[in-house]
Order: structure tokens, then C-alpha cells, then sequence
């Protein structure tokens, strides 16, 4: 009579109970694991606009692990110092805070682009030249690290990109 749905939710508790669990043992398992499943694209830095002190990053990173990673520091050759930054709408203002950890959730992605996540990047040991690559280097709470090659892009064409991507995502 009522054994049926007793049976019903006695599983669900028990799957409720296992799709809890299983996390914890999955990290555990990968805890030494150095292969990070994690992708970055189209990584590039805009040059420094004159008398500027700063400039910004941008990629797209794709974590296709079966684990959410967290981004805690990121570094790019010849620049003394980048940091994460995320822009809030703080009272109908735009504001920017340092990130200092980043989780990017298993099979998501994040884009860092204009208006949103940003690397923010100072003290060029050299001035930055349009064409160049520089390699840019993510760091992972686990101790992984990610390497990809930065393209160095000038306002206009970042500017072009973002125009771009923000008409394709209207047609959607
Ligand atoms: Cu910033």
C-alpha cells in the first residue's frame, strides 16, 4: 500500500546521500593529480594606452574537469604585476575589486572580458608591442598552473572584439 513510495524516498534519500558524498571522495582521489583539464582561449592584453599605469587582460577559461578549480593568482611575462579583478555594480556604480581566489565550477567556463572578470596588469618591464606574445600563467589553489600564450592588441582592436561578441550574443 504505502510501501512504494516509502521505497521511493528511502532511494532518493540514499542518492541524495551519494551525490553528496561523491565529491569529497572525487577530490580526494585527484588530489594528486597534476593533469588539470582546464583550457584557456584567445588569452590576450591590451598595450598601454599613453601615460596609463595599467592595462587589461582577457581569456576565456574552460574548466572540462569533473572538479571546480579555483584561480588564485595569475602572472604574465614582462609585466611586474597582474591581478585578478572582477567589476560589481555597487549603487548604480561601477566598481572594481582584486579577486584573490576565483572558482570556476567542474564542466563551466568563465569569460573574462570587459565589464566583467578582467586581469588588471602593471609595471611593464618593456613597453608592450601590438603582435607580441607573451606568456600568460594562471596559478591553481591545488598548486596546478596553466600556461598559454597572451596576444598583445591594440584599444581598437579590442574594442572591435567586444563590439563583435556583444552583437553575436544579441542575435541569440
Ligand atoms: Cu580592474
Amino acid at each position: 500500500m504505502t510501501l512504494k513510495p516509502l521505497l521511493t524516498a528511502l532511494s532518493s534519500a540514499l542518492l541524495g546521500i551519494s551525490l553528496y558524498t561523491s565529491p569529497v571522495i572525487a577530490h580526494a582521489e585527484h588530489h594528486h593529480d597534476t593533469d588539470s583539464h582546464i583550457v584557456v582561449n584567445n588569452a590576450q592584453v591590451r598595450v598601454f594606452l599613453p601615460a596609463s599605469k595599467s592595462s587589461v587582460g582577457y581569456f576565456n577559461l574552460v574548466n572540462q574537469g569533473d572538479n571546480a578549480v579555483t584561480l588564485t593568482k595569475a602572472s604574465i611575462e614582462n609585466l611586474g604585476r597582474v591581478e585578478v579583478h572582477e567589476h560589481q555594480h555597487v549603487n548604480g556604480m561601477m566598481k572594481m575589486n582584486k579577486v584573490d581566489s576565483l572558482k570556476i565550477k567542474a564542466h563551466s567556463q568563465i569569460d573574462f572580458k570587459p565589464g566583467g572578470y578582467h586581469l588588471m596588469v602593471f609595471e611593464p618591464k618593456e613597453p608592450l608591442k601590438v603582435g607580441q606574445e607573451l606568456k600568460l600563467t594562471l596559478y591553481f589553489s591545488d598548486g596546478n598552473r596553466v600556461f598559454t600564450q597572451a596576444k598583445v592588441v591594440s584599444l581598437e582592436s579590442q574594442a572591435e572584439q567586444a563590439e563583435q561578441s556583444k552583437q553575436h550574443h544579441m542575435h541569440h
